[in-house]
């Protein structure tokens, strides 16, 4: 049997998935997950976050990353799985996240001694001891100097597929070299999450995907590559550091012998990494266009497979390059899992008991509306985190958390009208994809059917898929991506399905929505 490994380094964890392949059959012969907070509690984040005092800051740990994969390789040879037969690994992570090495990174890497973990060795490569992520909503100064040395919003947005935003890795770049000019000048190469892992498996420097590179502000989307215009504006010599874009499928090189003898590994092909958001769309069947998905994980994402890009000008949405060659739209939420868990926990309630209050409130709860910004919000643009309520009791457990479901499912479904498709179907995934009362308001807010799939973790499952369709191509017998996804990409019986009456009762909640978004924004005055 021929094994290919996907891994998916997320904001609050690392996931695996073996597929064994035999003659054209494929299934997934293991999966696991650990989460960093309980498994690596010397680095203290919460939530995979590092603590600290400004609530718009987000970094965490390389070196946690790296010992957190070191980690689960370990736990997958205690499952007995065999490992020998391994041709291919490829990953997913979490999008727009940069990680900043010194020259240093090229001798240690090729020098890693196998008898201790990888996190220690690297701390000396790193120029930044911290990597800021998605939910950094710092540099709103740095995006409006972007914006403005290429002509505005709307010309980053038509080269680059998005207007400039807080997360996305230039504008970050640019915060870094303004505040700590020294250690900007002493870094040699700045890696996304996705890069930075594929480098340390490969014991060299990996390149970047476009499906993450899109993710930067920086990359020209028609080109699949930098953006000069955009690069030079975002920090001097950056070009120098940069890694090079690369297809998604190419080969970046085998498992360097470090993780060769601390595992027992063959020397496996590492193709290059990329986004957990352009895995999912593979992990979860969107290989054409039409389908839509929603990934409920540490953000809500909706996205699906673009023809041609359809840039958003309403400066809400992203187009970031498909790894299957194309392009893709996306909007994210960052008040995902976390808001409803805040919501869970303010009622003292588990996830069983979650979905009960949620099905004991009436669908619309009679008009009644919440804003669910917990954490700054990205989409819309929300600096200043804070619930509001209109018609609703703050104690009443049913109708809050019911408010939190509507609220989020009724801005997916406002602030993705910009892809103009009509979702008749749409594939969940992500942690909170298992709850089925969830989804069955997804299902009656879109108006379409909401299918659960097989393998809820799709950008874990999409970097397995990755991994075979990069290996046959590089073995000079390539795959297409329906043979890449038939049989193991699999939608559960039972999907959920629209109910009628309450789909047109939701049109009427969406104005209400929206004009109370807008109010809270001051885009409307009261
Ligand atoms: P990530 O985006 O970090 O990969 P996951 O997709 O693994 O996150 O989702 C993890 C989240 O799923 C948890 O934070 C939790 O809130 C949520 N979750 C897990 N089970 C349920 C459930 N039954 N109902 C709702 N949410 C759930
Ligand atoms: C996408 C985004 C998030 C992260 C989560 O633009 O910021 O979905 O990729 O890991």
């Amino acid at each position: 049997m021929t094994l290919y490994l996907g891994f998916d380094s997320s904001t609050q964890g690392v996931s695996a998935i073996v597929l064994g392949v035999e003659g054209d059959r494929a299934h997934v012969v293991f999966q696991s997950s650990l989460q960093f907070d309980d498994a690596l509690p010397r680095y203290g984040t919460r939530h995979g976050v590092l603590p600290g005092d400004d609530p718009s800051v987000a970094v965490s740990s390389p070196l946690l990353w790296a010992d957190a994969l070191d980690l689960m390789l370990r736990s997958i040879g205690a499952s007995g799985v065999d490992l020998r037969g391994l041709a291919a690994i490829a990953g997913s992570a979490q999008q727009h996240g940069s990680v900043y090495l010194n020259a240093s990174a090229r001798s240690v890497l090729a020098a890693m001694d196998p008898a201790r973990p990888p996190g220690e060795q690297l701390a000396r490569s790193l120029s930044r001891p911290v990597a800021p992520i998605w939910m950094d909503s710092s540099t709103s100064v740095e995006c409006a100097e972007l914006a403005a040395a290429v002509g505005g919003n709307l010309a980053l947005a038509a080269r680059t597929g998005s207007r400039a935003f807080e997360r996305f890795t230039g504008p970050q770049i640019r915060k870094f070299f303004k505040r700590e000019p020294d250690a900007y000048a002493a870094t040699d190469r700045i890696h996304l999450v996705s890069s930075f892992l594929a480098t340390l498996l490969a014991g060299a420097h990996a390149p970047i995907d476009p499906g993450d590179g899109s993710g930067t502000n920086l990359m020209d989307l028609s080109r699949g590559d930098w953006w000069p215009r955009a690069v030079e504006a975002a920090a001097p010599a950056l070009a120098n550091k940069l890694p090079a874009i690369a297809p998604s499928w190419t080969i970046a090189g085998t498992l360097s012998p470090y993780w060769q003898a601390r595992h027992g590994l063959p020397a496996a092909h590492v193709a290059v990494w990329s986004g957990d958001n352009p895995c999912s769309l593979i992990g979860a069947g969107l290989v054409r266009e039409g389908l839509a998905a929603i990934s409920l994980g540490t953000s809500d994402t909706i996205f699906g497979l673009m023809r041609e890009p359809r840039v958003d000008q309403t400066g809400t949405g992203h187009v970031f390059g498909a790894p299957t060659g194309g392009f893709m739209g996306l909007t994210c939420f960052s008040n995902g899992s976390l808001a409803r868990e805040r919501v869970r926990d303010m009622f003292g309630l588990d996830w069983a008991g979650f979905s009960r209050a949620l099905a004991a409130a009436q669908p619309g709860n009679d008009g009644g509306l919440l804003l669910p910004w917990f954490v700054p919000e990205i989409t819309p643009s929300v600096a200043a985190p804070g619930i509001r309520r209109s018609g609703l009791e703050p104690d009443d457990g049913p109708a809050n958390v019911r408010g939190v479901v509507e609220a989020q499912m009724l801005s997916m479904a406002l602030h993705s009208r910009w892809m103009q498709v009509a979702f008749d179907t749409i594939h969940a995934t992500g942690g909170a994809s298992a709850n089925r009362e969830i989804l069955q308001v997804t299902a009656d807010v879109f108006g379409a059917e909401v299918r659960q799939l097989a393998v809820e973790n799709s950008a874990c499952l999409g970097a397995a898929l990755r991994a075979r369709h990069a290996h046959a191509l590089a073995e000079g017998r390539p795959l297409d991506w329906d043979t890449i996804v038939r049989g193991v990409v699999e939608p559960l019986p039972g999907a959920l399905r629209p109910d009628r009456r309450r789909h047109a009762m939701y049109q009427d909640l969406m104005r209400a929505y929206a004009e109370f978004e807008a109010r809270a924004l001051g885009v409307i005055k009261n």
